[in-house]
């Protein structure tokens, strides 16, 4: 990996309509000081708002800008992988479409991507969520953290930058989202964190309900307990 290669932002959209421009407008500064090629590829999830339509009007505005719109709603989960499949480049930054990520982090975490690690996640040392929200979050970690070992301090935070073909290789499941330090290294990737910028929700509503959030945890934490148990490793020692 060099610092002159192209990066592709996959963003998961939900009903994001008064969010999208001003991400757009926050994420081309940013993008644009970098001095390399990138891309915008937004996932937009069935959404009922104007959603879509933004995102197609930025589309015809500017040539970073490419989307995927699906059917129906199917998660975000699917809209990651559904943007991993869609990506032009060999570095994939994700983050979120309500503001909460600011992509004014994106270039100091690339300038630390590259050679000696493959995946780059941001630490929201200083979050700007509920009350209700971070204990609920501090408690996951902590479940989390006794059952497998990520080495990093904040799995959820969604600003990250991984490499297109590792991501390519994790298993596909609903919620992996939330596993993707885990999942990324187990498939070899060495992993670095930075402090990253934090923010309260610029318009519209959360997606998750705490609870809901809690007991899907439960249960993919079993999945994926199971899946680091069970996965295959190996090295080729010769091949004709
Ligand atoms: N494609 C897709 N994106 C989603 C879905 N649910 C949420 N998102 C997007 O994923 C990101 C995170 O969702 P949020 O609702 O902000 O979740 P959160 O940050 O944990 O919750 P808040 O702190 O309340 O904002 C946002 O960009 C959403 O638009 C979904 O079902 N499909
Ligand atoms: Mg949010």
């Amino acid at each position: 990996m060099s610092n002159t290669d192209k990066f592709s932002v996959v963003l998961p959209v939900f009903n994001e309509q008064d969010n999208l421009n001003t991400l757009f407008s926050e994420l081309k500064k940013a993008a644009d000081t970098t001095g390399r090629p990138w891309e915008a590829v937004f996932v937009d999830d069935c959404s009922t708002d104007q959603s879509l339509s933004i995102i197609q009007t930025l589309a015809e505005k500017h040539a970073e800008v490419r989307y995927v719109a699906f059917a129906k709603n199917c998660g975000q989960s699917a809209a990651f992988c559904a943007g991993f499949d869609a990506v032009d480049s060999g570095i994939v930054v994700t983050m979120d479409s309500d503001l909460q990520n600011d992509p004014g982090d994106i270039p100091k975490m690339l300038d630390i991507f590259g050679d000696e690690c493959e995946m780059v996640i941001g630490w929201r040392a200083k979050r700007k969520d509920t009350f209700i929200k971070r204990i609920s979050s501090k408690i996951a970690n902590a479940i989390r953290d006794g059952i497998m070992d990520d080495g990093v301090h904040d799995t959820g935070c969604s600003l990250k930058i991984m490499r297109t073909d590792l991501l390519l290789k994790l298993p596909r499941f609903k919620n992996m989202h939330r596993y993707f330090p885990i999942l990324m290294k187990i498939h070899g990737a060495r992993i670095r964190e930075i402090k990253v910028n934090h923010r309260e929700r610029g318009a519209g509503v959360s997606k998750y309900g705490t609870l809901d959030r809690a007991l899907a945890g439960i249960y993919d934490l079993i999945g994926v307990g199971w899946l680091i148990k069970r996965h295959i490793d190996y090295t080729v020692k010769e091949k004709k």
